[in-house]
């Protein structure tokens, strides 16, 4: 069954009610995705307001929950909001348009984004379950995707047949436009995927994931297509971003801050003397955003604790010749970090 979160949020904040119209907010609440209308969570209940393209459906999934659906006609937020005297809104997901709509009210409003935003970055036991499942299925299509790779093919056609590996097995959609570069595309760290043609003796970086009830699953994996001995500066930085992709999993425990988390990786990468070139976060939350709650960066002030989810993927990027990155998504269980990923192998892989 799902699991909602209206009555969590609600009690944080402390307000009369709490108001969004963002649509991953409304699906943080009540674990439906709808395009177009709103959730009011008070103290008796979360309510979703939407339209007949959804309420069947909805209607269906909140039995025995704390939602219920109204079928919006002509009711405007502003007449549902009457009588509220402090109104949680998240000011970050509130466009500036729909702030003087909502003034109307005369109510006070208080900023319910922080409260989403630690909320959020602490998964429950079905958000896990999506994100095990997202995982799952990506390392799979990718295992499948490997006999799959051939000389010439582009970049876009890997793409291509990676996410419908994963479609076929079940993901609702992908996390993000996928990442395939080939060969020293890979030095940027977020290569926009083109018809570039794949060589013997090319590297491959993949970035991808796929999402099941809107959580997303997130991994990189980088290999060669053929090993024609040019590849020691490649292996040897390989190595590097492996033992610091490793380290952190191994010494990462609950109760360090991000920064922390990131300096294990980074300080080892900066001994084997790629520091400079690790160039990015260690990570980032992941869940019905691809980028959340916690920052795992130099600047991540924010305590790990039990059921964050986020990435383990130091990097190493040398101009015009490597790039390599090794991802998975993690979590904090019991003190410890786990990681989502149990089915490919992040050795070396030579195709
Ligand atoms: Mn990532």
């Amino acid at each position: 069954m799902v699991k909602t979160n209206g009555k969590k949020i609600f009690d944080l904040l402390g307000a009369d009610a709490v108001f969004t119209t963002c649509e991953y907010l409304k699906r943080y609440l009540t674990g439906f995705l709808t395009e177009g209308g709103f959730v009011l969570v008070d103290k008796d209940g979360t309510r979703l307001f939407t339209d007949a393209r959804y309420t069947e459906a909805a209607e269906k999934l909140f039995v025995g929950t704390e939602v219920t659906v109204v079928e919006t006609g002509k009711q405007r937020a502003t007449d549902v909001l009457q009588g509220y005297k402090k109104i949680a809104i998240p000011f970050a997901q509130t466009s500036y348009p729909e702030y003087l709509k909502l003034s109307e009210t005369g109510a006070e409003f208080i900023d319910a984004t922080p409260a989403f935003e630690n909320a959020m970055s602490v998964k429950n036991e079905w958000e896990i379950e999506n994100i095990a499942k997202a995982c799952d299925i990506a390392e799979e299509a990718f295992l499948q995707l490997l006999p799959d790779i051939k000389e010439g093919m582009t970049e876009t056609e890997v793409a291509a047949l990676l996410e419908y590996n994963m479609r076929k097995l079940g993901a609702q959609g992908v996390s993000f436009d996928t990442i395939v570069a080939f060969g020293a595309h890979a030095a940027v760290p977020h290569h926009e995927t083109g018809t570039a043609k794949l060589a013997f003796g090319d590297e491959i970086l993949i970035d991808f994931g796929c999402r099941i009830n809107g959580y997303c699953s997130d991994i990189t994996r980088t290999f060669l297509f053929g090993d024609d001995k040019k590849h020691e500066d490649f292996k040897k930085a390989y190595e590097a971003v492996l033992g610091a992709h490793e380290l952190v999993k191994a010494r990462l425990v609950s109760g360090m801050t991000g920064k922390e988390a990131d300096a294990i990786a980074r300080d080892y990468l900066t001994e084997q003397g790629y520091g400079k070139l690790f160039t990015h976060s260690l990570g980032h939350g992941i869940g019905l955003n691809i980028h959340e709650f916690p920052s795992v960066s130099p600047k991540g002030e924010t305590t790990l604790v039990d059921g964050m989810v986020f990435s383990d993927e130091p990097g190493v990027y040398a101009k015009g010749e490597y790039g390599i990155r090794i991802e998975d998504t993690v979590t904090l269980q019991d003190g410890k970090a786990v990681s989502f990923m149990s089915k490919t192998d992040r050795k070396l892989i030579v195709l």
